[in-house]
């Protein structure tokens, strides 16, 4: 068979399930390495980011996804549709169970919403977490909700069931030309990446609510004559008591996200950087269409 006669197969799969379930551990360790920000905290993911892997063949394009909750504000709304609209160009639909809660009533309400789809999986995540046995009552609970064409048992964390899975869902990949360059890569521009990681690491260290009311834009990246990253950014507050928190006592606790991120980006990309971070209050940023577009988020009215 020559090159250009060859089978190619290529299709989207949405990674949907609750808040904190582990939808973006699972994606980083599909890709061998960080391409979306994880945190022990809820609503990490903020917008829809997109991630090829190819194996032999066939071209997956997984989609990492916001968790899905009741949502409350207008950034709640945004990232809540962000998940649901995957689903409608998806090849297939992964649906995540964090085994340590069970099926929750997000859970009910969302296979609801999802179970006509014709490739329909279920993954139960955390299974390091829980005893063996108590997962076999939730893939029943699962099988009485909906038809899924298998329910995977994995520990996104540990990589235990990962490749297996990996082979499931290629099987029902379709034929098609690539839709994308058959590297492994994802589709996050380096600066909202750039900004994702000083993000998570507002989600490590600022323990209030307050990591839900910010947002993080990269503005400018140089090179200095060295070869040095210079990065700027900027972390928008809607109050002055946050950016207080944030800056903490003499600057120390901006001092210590900004020390980590950027080691984070030292070791990732392999380069040196410098990160200069300023806080900005701008009350009501969550109101501004601007603000969304510059996280990859639709404003939704
Ligand atoms: N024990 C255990 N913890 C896990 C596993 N997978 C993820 N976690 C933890 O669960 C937490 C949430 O992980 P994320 O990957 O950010 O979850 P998510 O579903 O992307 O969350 P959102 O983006 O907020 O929707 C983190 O503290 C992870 O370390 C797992 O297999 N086992
Ligand atoms: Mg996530």
């Amino acid at each position: 068979m020559t090159e250009n006669t060859k089978k190619t197969y290529s299709g989207f799969i949405s990674i949907i399930g609750p808040t904190n379930a582990g939808k973006s551990t699972l994606l980083n360790q599909i890709m061998g390495r960080k391409v979306s920000i994880v945190s022990h905290k809820v609503q990490t993911t903020r917008t829809r980011l997109r991630a090829v892997k190819m194996v032999g063949e066939k071209q997956l394009i997984f989609v990492d996804t916001p968790g899905v909750f009741k949502p409350a504000r207008r950034l709640d709304r945004a990232m809540v549709g962000a998940a649901l609209d995957s689903i409608s160009d998806a090849d297939a639909v992964l649906l995540m169970v964090d085994a340590t809660h069970g099926l929750t009533q997000t859970i009910k309400d969302l296979v609801e919403k999802i179970k006509d789809h014709k490739n329909l999986f279920a993954l139960i995540n955390k299974t390091d977490a829980i005893r063996k046995q108590d997962l076999l009552p939730i893939a029943a609970g699962l099988c009485e909700l909906a038809t899924f064409k298998e329910i995977f048992m994995v520990s996104a964390l540990k990589n235990d069931g990962v490749d297996k899975m990996l082979q499931s869902l290629a099987a029902v990949i379709p034929e098609g030309p690539y839709l994308f360059d058959t590297k492994d890569a994802s589709d996050v521009p380096d600066n909202l990446y750039l900004a994702e990681l000083t993000r998570e690491k507002i989600y490590k260290y600022i323990h209030q609510e307050l990591p839900y009311h910010i947002y993080v834009a990269t503005e400018k990246v140089d090179v200095d004559p060295e070869g040095v990253l210079e990065i700027y950014q900027k972390i928008v507050v809607n109050s002055a008591g946050h950016k207080k928190i944030i800056v903490g006592k003499g600057g120390a606790q901006l001092k210590q996200i900004g020390t980590d991120a950027r080691h984070d980006i030292q070791d990732q990309w392999g380069v040196n950087a410098r990160l200069h971070l300023f806080v900005r209050v701008e009350k009501d940023w969550e109101e501004k269409r601007e603000n969304y577009e510059d996280q990859g988020l639709e404003f939704k009215n």
